[in-house]
């Protein structure tokens, strides 16, 4: 068994969290290594390409790329579906949280009234539409039907952003006109050991 160390700043959301519920679900020997941000600086360029999260393997290297961490942890530990069709349909809806995280961060403003403009147009426009296709996507009650996957924490992860109201102006029942998603939510957070990490 390889010796795991997952690297992440220090905080319970964004890129990293998705692999640590994943980690803690899979029940395995793993580092939980959180970074402050006054040694990022110096951490950054021996990072496979200058971002969090990483996961170490021992033996085998440093994994960058967070869908790309949880495309391992998942075929390592049952966590992705086995068939190839359904393991890249997966990849896909992780790939799609990546899209939306650069479409939410690109309406940050400095001037408040902007800011609300955009965040507003955000949440009626590509959101919408996003969690609409996402709604497609879900088999019910997880993406892939009976099995929890890293896909549906990576879902569950963003989505909960939304829902404690990180964006500011984007109501935090922005969900609520998509209960395939609120569903998801709810079924990941009774999962086995999610609470217990959440705390
Ligand atoms: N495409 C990468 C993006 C990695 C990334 O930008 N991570 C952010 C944290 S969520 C980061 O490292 N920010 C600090 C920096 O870029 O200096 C992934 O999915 O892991």
């Amino acid at each position: 068994m390889h010796k795991l160390t997952l690297t992440y700043f220090d905080f319970p959301g964004g890129r990293g969290e998705a692999s640590r519920l994943a980690l803690h679900i899979a029940g395995v020997d793993w580092t939980d290594n959180r970074v402050k941000r006054d040694d990022w600086t110096a951490l950054k360029p021996t990072t496979p390409f200058g971002g969090l999260p990483t996961l170490e393997v021992q033996g085998q290297g440093v994994l960058s790329q967070s869908n790309a961490i949880l495309s391992y942890i998942g075929r390592q530990y049952g966590l992705m579906p086995f068939d190839p069709f359904e393991a890249a349909r997966h990849v896909a809806v992780m790939n799609a949280v990546e899209e939306l995280r650069a479409q939410a961060n690109a309406t940050g403003r400095k001037d408040e009234e902007k800011k609300r403009a955009a965040r507003e147009a955000f949440a009626a426009g590509y959101f919408a539409r996003w969690t609409g296709h996402l709604t497609r996507q879900i088999r019910g009650p997880f993406i892939g039907g009976d099995e929890l996957s890293v896909a549906d924490l990576k879902v569950y992860v963003a989505m909960h952003s939304y829902r404690e109201g990180v964006y500011d102006h984007i109501p935090a029942n922005v969900l609520d006109p998509f209960p395939a998603i609120a569903s998801l939510m709810q079924d990941v957070e009774v999962y086995p050991g999610v609470a217990e990490w959440r705390g």
